[in-house]
C-alpha cells in the first residue's frame, strides 16, 4: 500500500495559487475538524483522510447537480446491476477527473506532504475478482464521463476479494479489510432502507375487491441500507451514483435472550443477517454452489428493483412505461434472479397483471454473458429456491410454462424444449440462470465478436432460436482515464506533447501517431519512457520479492487470474524449454528477458495454486543459476490487484493472452496493455481477434489453434502423448517439471500434474506448445532489432482508441439501453 505509484501528474490542470491556497486550507481543515490530527504529528494516512475529504467537498455540488438536472429533464437512466465492482483506488481517478490533481499536489507539497506516497495509502476497493468486477468499474467511470445517466448497484462487502501471500511458493489467503481505516468516498444512506424477505410459504388470499392474490409470509426478513459513492466523469462532466447494499439485521438484538444469559445467542439472527454482505466470493467462473451466494444475489437484486421503482413512482404515477425511464442491464447471471423479482414486485406489490408485468420486465431488462465456461454457468437446485424464494419459484414455473408453450407453437420437439427450458432436469432439478435471463431479457450481449458468435452458436443456440434472434455483440473496452492517462503519465505527456492534448478528450487522435512510428526520434522518447516505468517496477520487484532484474531486459507479463484456460502452465513449460536450453549452449545468443506473472487463484482451486507453486519453483531455481548470467529472470509478483496492474502495465514490453482459443470471452488486460505499447503474443481468442484487426499482423505475435480448430481437435479426441512424444523440447520441459528439477526437496510434487496433462489435456497445452514457442523465438528475433520493436508498439498504441469502453458504452447506449449521451 506504501508504494507511490506513478510520477508526474498530467499537467492539464494549471492551477493558479489562489485555488492552491484555497485546497490547501480545506485539507488542513479536514484534517484538523474531521481526521482530529495535527499536522506535525499527522501521518500519511491522515493526510490521505484529509485530502480525500478536500476533494469530495468538490464533488457533492455538482453530484446534487447532476441528479437535479437528470430528474427535472426526465430523463431515461441505466441501471447496472453487478454483483462485483473492482475499482481500485479513488483519490487519483476523482482528483484526475476533476483536473484538481496539480492544485492537489502543489498544495499538499506546501504542507511538506507528497501527493504520490498519500495517494498509495489508500486501500484499493477490490469487491470483484478480475474482469468481470473491473469491466464494471470501468464502465461505471465511461458512463460518468460521456453523460449517460447511471446507478451502479452492487453489494458493500466488508471483506472484498482476499490479499494473496506467497510463502514458500504457495497461495495463501488472508482477509482484506479495505474498510478498516475508514473509507471517505462513502455516505451512508441511514434512510434508504429496504426490506428484504427470505423464505416462508405463499397463500393464495382474496383481497377486498374480490380479487385473489399471491401472498409470501416470509420466514426470515433482512435489512439492506444503502452506502453511496460519487463516480466522477472525466472533466467532472457528470457525477454518477454507485449504491452498495449493506446487510443489517432487523432486529440486531433479541433482549430478552439477551437478559436471559443467552449472550452469543441474542446476536445470532444479527450474525446471519449480516453475513450476507461479509465477504465477496472469491470464486472465479467456478459455480460457487452456496445458499449464502443466492442470498447475496436475491439480496442486492431484490433492494436494487425495489429502489428503482420508488425512484420511479416518486416522479411518475404508474409503473407501466417504467422501460420508457430506466434501462437494467444484468451484469451476468449474478443478477437474474431480478427478472422474477421485478415480476413479483409489480404483480404482488403493484398490481399489474402478467401479461402487462411481463413485457415491462423484458422490455427493462438486458443481460451481458460473459464466459460459456460450462462450470461457470450458474444454476441454482429446485428445492433451496423453494425453501429460500417459494415466491419466486412459482414465477420462475409460470416464466418457463409460457415460454415452453411458445417453443411448441413454434414447432419445438422434446430435445429442444429440455434444451431452452429453465429448469435443467438431467442431474437433479436446477434453475438455469442464464437462460431465465435470457428470457426476461430483449437484448443478450456477448462481450468480443467471437464470443457472441460462440453464444450464437453453441450454448444459447436454441435459445435464440426459439426466441427470436436476440443477440448483439459489445465488445469491452477499458477508460483510457485510468489506464492510461493515470497509470502512465510519462507516456501520455508524450503523446500530448507530440498529437496535442485534444487526445485527452478524443482517443481516437491516437492514429495520428501512425506516422511517427517512422519517425527515430519519437520511437526513442517512446522507448524512454517504457524504460522509465520498466526502471520503477523494477523498484517494486525488489521491495516485494527481494529479485533484481535488469530493466533493460524485456519485460515478458501475464497478469490475469489463474485459472487453466489462460493457461499460465503453457507460459511456464515454455519458460522451462528456454531454461533447458540456456543451459544447453549457455554461450549462445540469449536476448536478456523476465518473465513476470501475478494472479490469484480461486482459494479451492487447487489444480491452479498448484500452478502458482510451480511457477514460484521454476522461478527458484532459475533465477539462481549461474549458468544464465542473469539472462532469464522469472519473478511472480504476489497479491495482484488494480493498483498492482496499474504498475506493470506501464512497464511491459510484451504481452501474454494465450488462452485456449473460444475459451476467454474477450479479456480487458489485453487491451489495456497493447494501449500502453506492449506487443500481444496471443491466440485468435476473444478481443484478441479484434486486437490483431486493428494493430495488424506484423505487429502481434499470433499463434495456435483457432476456436474451429479446437473444437475439431476436441472431437476427434486429442492425444497429448502424440503431441509430446513429436516435441523434443516439450518434452524435455515436462521431463524435467516432472522428475524435480524445480522441486528437489520433494522430487514427486509435479509429477501427478504432468501426467494428467498427458492424460486429459483439456486446454490443449501440449497441442499449442510448438506454435507458442516458436513464437516466443519471433519475439526475441524482434527484441533484437530495436527499430522494427518500437515500431510496432507504436502502431499498438496508435490503433487501439477503438477499445475505450467511452465506444463500448455508445454502442450500449444507442443499441441496447436506448438512452442518449450529453
Ligand atoms: C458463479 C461464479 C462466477 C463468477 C464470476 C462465474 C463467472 C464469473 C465471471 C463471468 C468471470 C469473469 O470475470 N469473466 C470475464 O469477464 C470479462 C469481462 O467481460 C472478460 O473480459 C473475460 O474474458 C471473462 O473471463
Amino acid at each position: 500500500m506504501n508504494d507511490s505509484p506513478s510520477p508526474a501528474s498530467l499537467r492539464i490542470d494549471a492551477p493558479d495559487a489562489a485555488a492552491i491556497e484555497e485546497f490547501r486550507e480545506s485539507i488542513l481543515a479536514k484534517l484538523v475538524y474531521q481526521v482530529g490530527g495535527r499536522p506535525e504529528r499527522a501521518s500519511p494516512r491522515d493526510w490521505f483522510i484529509a485530502t480525500a475529504l478536500a476533494a469530495r467537498d468538490h464533488i457533492v455540488d455538482d453530484w446534487r447537480r447532476t441528479n437535479d438536472q437528470t430528474r427535472a429533464e426526465d430523463r431515461k437512466g441505466v441501471c447496472y446491476l453487478s454483483m462485483e465492482f473492482l475499482i481500485g483506488r479513488l483519490l487519483t481517478d476523482a482528483l484526475g477527473n476533476l483536473g484538481l490533481t496539480e492544485t492537489a499536489r502543489q498544495a499538499l507539497a506546501g504542507l511538506g506532504v507528497d501527493l504520490d506516497a498519500v495517494a498509495g495509502q489508500e486501500a484499493d476497493a477490490a469487491l470483484g475478482n478480475g474482469g468481470l468486477g473491473r469491466l464494471a468499474a470501468c464502465f461505471m467511470e465511461s458512463m460518468a464521463s460521456i453523460g449517460v445517466p447511471a446507478y451502479g448497484y452492487g453489494i458493500r462487502y466488508e471483506n472484498g476479494l482476499f490479499r494473496q501471500i506467497i510463502a514458500g511458493g504457495l497461495q495463501h489467503e488472508v482477509p482484506e479489510d479495505w474498510l478498516a481505516l475508514g473509507n471517505p468516498w462513502e455516505f451512508e444512506r441511514s434512510s434508504l432502507v429496504y426490506e428484504i424477505r427470505f423464505g416462508g410459504h405463499v397463500r393464495s388470499e382474496v383481497s377486498v375487491d374480490g380479487s385473489t392474490r399471491m401472498v409470501w409470509h416470509a420466514g426470515e426478513i433482512v435489512n439492506a441500507l444503502a452506502y453511496d459513492t460519487p463516480v466522477v466523469g472525466w472533466r467532472g462532466k457528470r457525477i454518477n451514483t454507485l449504491r452498495l447494499w449493506s446487510a443489517r439485521a432487523t432486529d440486531p438484538l433479541h433482549l430478552s435472550e439477551f437478559n436471559r444469559g443467552d449472550h452469543v445467542g441474542a446476536q445470532a439472527a444479527r450474525m446471519r443477517a449480516e453475513a450476507i454482505s461479509r465477504v465477496l466470493y472469491p470464486g472465479d467462473e467456478t459455480e460457487a454452489g452456496q445458499e449464502l451466494r443466492l442470498r447475496q444475489e436475491y439480496f442486492f437484486a431484490s433492494a436494487s428493483l425495489q429502489d428503482i421503482i420508488r425512484r420511479h413512482l416518486s416522479r411518475h404515477a404508474g409503473l407501466g412505461n417504467l422501460a420508457d425511464r430506466v434501462a437494467v442491464q444484468l451484469n451476468d447471471t449474478h443478477p437474474a434472479i431480478g427478472v422474477a423479482e421485478l415480476m413479483r414486485l409489480l404483480m404482488d406489490v403493484h398490481g399489474m397483471d402478467w401479461d402487462a408485468a411481463w413485457a415491462v420486465t423484458q422490455a427493462t431488462f438486458s443481460y451481458t454473458n460473459h464466459t460459456l465456461l460450462p462450470e461457470a454457468l450458474e444454476t441454482w437446485p429446485v428445492p433451496m429456491m423453494e425453501r429460500l424464494l417459494p415466491r419466486h419459484m412459482q414465477i420462475i414455473y409460470l416464466i418457463n410454462a409460457r415460454h415452453l408453450d411458445t417453443a411448441r407453437a413454434r414447432g419445438a420437439g422434446d430435445a429442444l424444449l429440455s434444451s431452452v427450458s429453465l429448469i435443467d432436469e438431467r442431474h437433479g432439478r436446477r434453475v438455469r440462470m442464464g437462460h431465465l435471463a435470457f428470457v426476461g431479457s430483449h437484448r443478450i450481449n456477448g462481450v468480443s465478436a467471437l464470443h457472441s458468435q460462440l453464444m450464437r452458436d453453441t450454448v444459447f443456440a436454441d435459445l435464440n432460436q426459439v426466441c427470436g434472434d436476440r443477440i448483439t455483440n459489445k465488445t469491452n473496452g477499458i477508460t483510457f482515464r485510468r489506464w492510461l492517462h493515470r497509470a502512465n503519465p510519462g507516456l501520455t505527456h508524450l503523446l500530448t506533447d507530440t498529437i496535442g492534448p485534444e487526445l485527452l478528450d478524443d482517443p481516437e487522435r491516437l492514429e495520428h501517431l501512425v506516422p511517427l512510428a517512422e519517425d527515430a526520434g519519437f520511437r526513442q522518447r517512446f522507448a524512454a519512457q517504457r524504460r522509465a516505468a520498466k526502471e520503477r517496477l523494477t523498484g517494486v520487484i525488489a521491495t516485494r520479492i527481494g529479485l533484481k532484474v535488469d530493466p533493460d531486459a524485456l519485460f515478458d507479463v501475464q497478469i490475469k487470474r489463474i485459472h487453466e484456460y489462460k493457461r499460465q502452465l503453457l507460459n511456464v513449460v515454455q519458460t522451462v524449454a528456454l531454461y533447458n536450453a540456456m543451459r544447453a549452449r549457455p554461450t549462445g545468443h540469449w536476448i536478456p528477458r523476465v518473465k513476470i506473472f501475478a494472479g490469484k487463484a480461486a482459494p479451492s482451486y487447487h489444480q491452479a495454486k498448484l500452478i502458482i507453486r510451480l511457477t514460484n519453483d521454476v522461478a527458484a531455481t532459475i533465477n539462481e543459476d549461474p549458468t544464465l548470467r542473469g539472462t532469464l529472470k522469472v519473478a511472480f509478483l504476489p497479491n495482484y490487484n488494480v493498483s498492482l496492474a496499474e504498475m506493470i502495465i506501464p512497464a511491459a514490453d510484451l504481452s501474454e493472452q494465450i488462452s485456449t482459443a473460444g475459451l476467454e470471452a474477450s479479456g480487458t488486460g489485453n487491451m489495456k496493455l497493447a494501449l500502453n505499447g506492449a506487443l500481444t503474443i496471443g491466440t485468435l481468442d476473444g478481443a484478441n481477434v479484434e486486437i490483431d484487426e486493428r494493430v495488424g499482423r506484423d505487429n502481434i505475435f499470433i499463434f495456435g489453434l483457432t476456436a474451429a480448430e479446437v473444437a475439431e481437435r476436441k472431437r476427434a479426441g486429442f492425444d497429448a502423448r502424440l503431441a509430446v512424444a513429436a516435441s523434443p523440447e516439450l518434452r524435455g520441459a515436462l521431463d524435467a517439471i516432472a522428475s524435480g528439477v524445480f522441486s528437489p526437496g520433494e522430487p514427486d510434487r509435479y509429477r501427478g500434474l504432468v501426467e494428467s496433462l498427458l492424460h486429459d489435456d483439456r486446454y490443449l497445452v501440449t497441442a499449442d506448445f510448438d506454435a507458442y514457442h516458436a513464437r516466443q523465438r519471433d519475439v526475441a528475433t524482434c527484441w533484437s532489432k530495436p527499430e522494427s520493436w518500437w515500431r510496432s508498439a507504436v502502431l499498438n498504441t496508435a490503433h487501439v482508441s477503438w477499445f475505450s469502453s467511452d465506444r463500448t458504452i455508445r454502442d450500449y447506449a444507442e443499441d441496447i439501453w436506448k438512452v442518449t449521451p450529453r
